[in-house]
């Protein structure tokens, strides 16, 4: 018997400074209802999913960058989003920013959650890899201030049963970091979900601002065949408060290929039948890491994580 899970990769266009959390949500929603008219089990929207992308401005009063943030999940703008789970039976991956209080301080961070068909959050995912920069650089087009508003997360890369799989979330840059494959890889990952706020033009590297696409979806489908895992990635695309963003919003096969792929630059749902048992091939012969892998031989200084796996520095 396959073991199918039909996900959707909810693209969004841009969200502008203007628009309420309240009508984003509701983009959601109409996006949820036709995910599970489509049969889907689980609906994937991208990172910081309910509001503009604020690292790309400059905000130095606080009171305006807590404005972005969520102080708890579900909060009241988000509990209808939950509510509209549970009603149509369908999980969903969302990204938003996080204002947390731990260890006795206020702490920021970028983060993404998993919640099931019964709208109870399953897990929580917090970025670890930061780009950009922590203080303003004038004279750019616009910012990447994400080292300035968010600390690293410090969940680890972690993989959830849900769903009939082993379910793990990664968000936008961490994308490009073989590490974050690998690590739920080998927690034996079947799908890896992220979503992604990426810039057509790198000011620091305006030489690849035409791979931008190749790029994003290089490293995801090299991702997911070298871990065997399907890898579901959301972008919110189009043009942002003057920020041009790529799309290209995509579900992966174990197998690299593109299963299907978002065509627009604004809200667009993209639909695939997933059969997890498409992974186990791959993570019994080519990719099997305990017949094949040896960290060992390296050359690296190897740790060992918590969870029992290897890593090398
Ligand atoms: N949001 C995010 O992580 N964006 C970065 C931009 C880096 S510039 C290429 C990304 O990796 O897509």
């Amino acid at each position: 018997m396959p073991r199918i899970l039909t996900v959707g990769v909810a693209q969004l266009g841009p969200i502008p400074r203007s628009q309420s959390r309240p009508e984003v949500v509701a983009r959601l929603i109409a996006m949820m209802e036709d995910a599970a008219r489509m049969g889907c089990d689980l609906i994937v929207y991208p990172e910081a999913a309910l509001t503009a992308f604020f690292p790309h401005w400059t905000i130095t009063d606080p009171e305006e960058l807590d404005s972005f943030f969520e102080a708890a999940m579900p909060n009241n703008t988000a509990q209808p989003l939950f509510n509209a789970a549970r009603r149509l039976k369908i999980g969903f991956h969302l990204g938003y920013a996080e204002l947390a209080v731990e260890d006795g301080r206020k702490r920021r961070f970028n983060t993404a959650i998993l919640v099931g068909k019964d709208g109870e959050i399953i897990g929580k995912y917090r970025k670890i890899h930061l780009p950009g920069y922590d203080a303003p650089r004038p004279g750019e087009p616009f910012q990447n201030l994400e080292k300035m508003y968010f600390e690293v997360g410090n969940l680890g890369f972690r993989v959830w049963e849900a769903f009939g799989g082993r379910i793990g979330m990664m968000i936008c840059n961490d994308r490009r970091w073989p590490e974050a494959y690998r690590v739920m890889g080998l927690q034996g990952a079947e799908m890896m979900l992220l979503g992604y706020n990426t810039p057509v033009h790198n000011p620091a590297m305006p030489e690849t601002d035409d791979l931008g696409n190749f790029h994003n979806h290089l490293v995801m489908q090299a991702g997911a065949y070298q871990n065997g895992s399907f890898v579901v990635g959301a972008a919110k695309a189009g043009v942002e408060e003057g920020v041009d963003q790529i799309g290209q919003s995509c579900i992966i096969a174990p197998s690299g290929e593109i299963i299907t792929q978002c065509t627009t630059l604004g809200d667009e749902l993209q639909v695939a039948r997933c059969d997890l048992d498409l992974c186990n091939s791959y993570k019994a012969s080519i990719f099997n890491f305990a017949r094949h892998r040896r960290p060992e031989h390296y050359g690296l200084i190897i740790e060992r994580t918590g969870s029992g796996s290897v890593l090398g520095r």
